[in-house]
This record gives structure tokens, C-alpha cells and sequence, in this order.
């Protein structure tokens, strides 16, 4: 079966919530992080993930890390409903993957930690605000795209939506204020809402 490694209040999220959307069976394996002794440090998950982060999936013996990589892969190979059917879908999902992890996600993590997660001594308002600025032009872009129909796939809600708002997930967690982007905020909420990610969410405790 199916093994998912790292806990749900992290990357590893994503995974889980493509796994109750496509209907694939897990097993469900916490890894520390973020702690002293973590076990992503450990040699023995060193061995599975070199970058010692998580998530990590082994897929009857097919190991591998990077959560949008995982799910690109698991949602073929295990037929996802989600996953596009002809090769210009892949081409758009492909195209909003890239972007997200190169132009979305750092920026938001940036504002995400020093505005959220980092305890506030530790938090960089400088930081925080340099992400900000360079984000919000990129919010500007999928608000944009989003305009014609409410959904980034080809012509559905689809996988480019599902690694999209998976990623996107921390803008809600942060409660970031989108009154700016309201075609984003109504698809990010509209995302999160689904009955999969409903119940992935609350694996986050
Ligand atoms: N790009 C990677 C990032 C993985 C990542 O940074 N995971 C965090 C948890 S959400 C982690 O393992 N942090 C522990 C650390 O940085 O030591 C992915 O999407 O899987």
C-alpha cells in the first residue's frame, strides 16, 4: 500500500488530500521536523528523502519526495478523476504547476512564516514585506486568469486547480486578506470546500 510520510500539519497534506480525492488507500506515517532529534534528520529517512523534508512517498518500493511532484504522479498512476485527459490539459496543468512553485510559493512562504507561523520574536517584518511585494503581482495573474472561469484547467476544475489551491492552501490558513483578488478568494474558498479537502483538513488537527 501506499506509504505517506510526514505530518498532516505540513506538505504532506496535499498528498492526503489528492488521496481522499482519487480514492487511493494510504498509510499514514508521521515524521517529526522542526523538532531536536527530528526524524526527517534521521538517517534512516535520510536514506528515503536526501533532502530530509517532507513529504515522502513509497508507492510499493517507488520512493520519492517534492509534494506537487507527488501528486502529478499519483493522480496518473492511479487514474485520478482530476487528472486531464488530453495532452493541451496536462500542458495547462503543467503550466500553472511551474508557476506556482516558481513564482507563488516561495514569496507566500516568505509572508506565511514571518507573519504566521514564526513565533514573534523570530518573525522579519522586513521579510514578510519583501514576499508580499513580490507576490501580490502574481496573485495579480492568476485573478486574472480566473476571470473567464472560475477555475485554471482547461475547461474544468481540475488537477491544475488541485496543485494550485494546495499550494495556495497557506493564504487561507493565514487568513490573508484577498478583498483585492475576489475571483481568487471565491476559488480558493471553493476549493478548500470540497468534501476531499474538508476532510483532509481536519487530519491537521
Ligand atoms: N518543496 C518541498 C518542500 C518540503 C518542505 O520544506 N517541507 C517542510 C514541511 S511543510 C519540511 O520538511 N520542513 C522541515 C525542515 O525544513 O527541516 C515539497 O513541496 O515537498
Amino acid at each position: 500500500m501506499l506509504k505517506i510520510y510526514g505530518q498532516a500539519r505540513s506538505r504532506a497534506f496535499r498528498v492526503m488530500w489528492l488521496c481522499k480525492e482519487s480514492g487511493i488507500a494510504y498509510e499514514h506515517i508521521p515524521v517529526s521536523i522542526h523538532v531536536d532529534n527530528a526524524q526527517a534528520k534521521e538517517d534512516w529517512y535520510r536514506a528515503l528523502n536526501p533532502n530530509a523534508r517532507i513529504p515522502t512517498i513509497d508507492d510499493d518500493g517507488f520512493v520519492m519526495w517534492e509534494s506537487s511532484a507527488i501528486n502529478l504522479y499519483l493522480a496518473e498512476k492511479y487514474g485520478s478523476p482530476l487528472y486531464p485527459s488530453t495532452a493541451q490539459g496536462r500542458g495547462r496543468m503543467l503550466q500553472w504547476a511551474f508557476f506556482i512553485a516558481n513564482d507563488v510559493e516561495g514569496p507566500m512562504i516568505m509572508v506565511f512564516q514571518n507573519r504566521f507561523v514564526f513565533p514573534p520574536e523570530k518573525r522579519v517584518a522586513a521579510l514578510a514585506d519583501e514576499g508580499e511585494k513580490k507576490m501580490l503581482p502574481k496573485l495579480a495573474v492568476i485573478e486574472q486568469a480566473l476571470a473567464a472561469t472560475g477555475y485554471l484547467g482547461l475547461d474544468r476544475w481540475d488537477m491544475t486547480d488541485f496543485i494550485a489551491s494546495s499550494v495556495m492552501y497557506s493564504l487561507l490558513g493565514m487568513k490573508y486578506d484577498l478583498s483585492a483578488f475576489p475571483q481568487l478568494a471565491a476559488w480558493l474558498q471553493m476549493s478548500l470546500s470540497r468534501p476531499a479537502a474538508v476532510e483532509a483538513i481536519k487530519l491537521r488537527g
